[in-house]
């Protein structure tokens, strides 16, 4: 069994969730922040066989779209003030993990 740690824009959270849902794909959503933007994003957890694993990453890479955004650097980020200019960030599509799974209980 693999465990899959899916990060995506909170975005693309709901129409992932339903393709998942729709396929018979157990997951675990969590509401979850990004250490660089500190914004809100969206972490999937998915258990699923090996054999599902390349189905499961598609049904992600099909629904998660990159987009561009814009940050201002601060001072607490920079150290210094150098710079006000908004800076173009691209972000997402999903960031995945795919972890081996030593073992699956349910109680
Ligand atoms: P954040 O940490 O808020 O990062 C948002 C976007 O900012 C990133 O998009 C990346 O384009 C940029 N970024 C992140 N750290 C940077 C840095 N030190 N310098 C310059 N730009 C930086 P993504 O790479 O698509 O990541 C989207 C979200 O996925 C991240 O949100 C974070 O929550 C998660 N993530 C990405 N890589 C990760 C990793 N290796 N481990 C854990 N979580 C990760």
């Amino acid at each position: 069994m693999k465990l899959i740690i899916a990060i995506v824009q909170k975005e693309d959270a709901n129409k992932l969730q339903h393709a998942f849902v729709k396929e018979s794909i157990p997951v675990t959503k969590l509401s979850t922040t990004g250490g660089f933007l500190s914004e809100g994003n969206t972490t999937f957890m998915i258990g699923v066989d090996e054999q599902r694993v390349k189905k499961v990453l598609r049904i992600i890479k099909d629904e998660s779209k990159a987009r561009e955004e814009y940050m201002n650097p601060n001072m607490m980020m920079t150290g210094f003030d150098v710079s006000r200019q908004p800076v173009k960030i691209t972000v997402g599509g999903a960031t995945c993990f795919v972890l081996s799974v030593e073992e699956f209980k349910k109680f």
